[in-house]
């Protein structure tokens, strides 16, 4: 399943699908192959009806991932910079839109490019050693995969400011408690959380989970009045579903929904 990856190990075993960045040398930084094989990995989950979840996580104990390929972006001239922050914005939003549930593991580093990537994620757990932050700024750069906006997004705007123009790396209790990741565990306990959060995914229903992503991603963007509007529409959608039908019905001669 990984042939023709060099710097993904990608896998698929019981409905769930695997990508583990794999540059451990370079705690895992992202370069353009590494990102091209991401997004065809991403493309195949997408596409295999049996996978019902996508975790990304990083190779070897020390890093999820560390952040842009430093050595690659001394090589790029400003406009180039700019069309690869384009290009690796375009990825980060096709993860984002995934209809399926995706998790980042992270076990480590988890750094500019790199918390990027997590936060295009649905759901974050983490180690209680990992380490978050965006320090484009002690590089005198900037994020360029949406660190900027989904940051701010996910812990608001003075926390944000705060992360983005100090560089500071931050703890993972840190991350905790700014609503950054979802959990933190002992190292030895991340893949049996990842594990047990999976299989509680697992047991509700594929289509109406793709709905409530939709709605609430989509409905982030607008005012409150559209996104209630597009919420209504969405519950409709989910309301015609087979699934949504059993539920109802299940419900009533007081059994469990089929898929719970
Ligand atoms: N790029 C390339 N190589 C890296 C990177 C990186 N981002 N991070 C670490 N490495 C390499 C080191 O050069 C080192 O290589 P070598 O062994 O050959 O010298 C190896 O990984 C191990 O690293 P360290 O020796 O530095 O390990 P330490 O434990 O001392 O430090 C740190 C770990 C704190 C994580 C440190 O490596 C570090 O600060 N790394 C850089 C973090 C950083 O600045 N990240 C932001 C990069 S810019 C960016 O992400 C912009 C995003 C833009 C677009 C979005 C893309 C998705």
């Amino acid at each position: 399943m990984t042939e023709g990856k060099r710097h993904i190990v990608y896998e698929k075993k019981q409905r769930v699908a695997t990508v583990i960045l794999n540059r451990p040398k370079s705690l895992n930084a992202l370069n353009t192959d590494l990102l091209t094989e991401l997004l065809d990995s991403l493309q195949d989950a997408e596409t295999d009806s049996k996978v019902q979840a996508i975790v990304i996580t990083g190779a070897g104990d020390k890093a999820f991932c560390a952040g842009a390929d430093i050595e690659e972006l001394l090589e790029k001239s400003p406009l180039e910079a700019s069309e690869w922050s384009q290009w690796v914005q375009g990825i980060l939003t096709h993860l984002e839109k995934q209809k399926k549930p995706v998790i980042a593991k992270i076990n480590g580093f988890c750094l500019g490019g790199g918390l990027e990537l997590a936060m295009a994620c649905d759901f974050r757990i983490a180690t209680e050693k990992a380490i978050f932050g965006q320090p484009e700024i002690n590089l005198a750069i900037i994020p360029g995969g949406g660190g900027t906006q989904r940051l701010t997004r996910l812990i608001g705007k003075t926390k944000a400011m705060e992360m983005l123009m100090t560089g500071d790396h931050i703890a993972a209790e840190e991350a905790f408690r700014l609503s950054l990741v979802n959990r933190i565990v002992p190292a030895d306990e991340l893949d049996a959380a990842v594990d047990v959060f999976i299989k509680r995914l697992l047991t509700k229903s594929t289509v109406t989970l793709a709905i409530i992503k939709d709605a609430v991603n989509r409905g982030i963007e607008m005012d409150l009045e559209h996104a209630l509007q597009y919420e209504a529409k969405c519950f409709g959608d989910a309301l015609a579903t087979e699934d949504a039908r059993k539920g109802l019905k299940a419900f009533l001669v007081k059994q469990k929904s089929p898929k719970v």
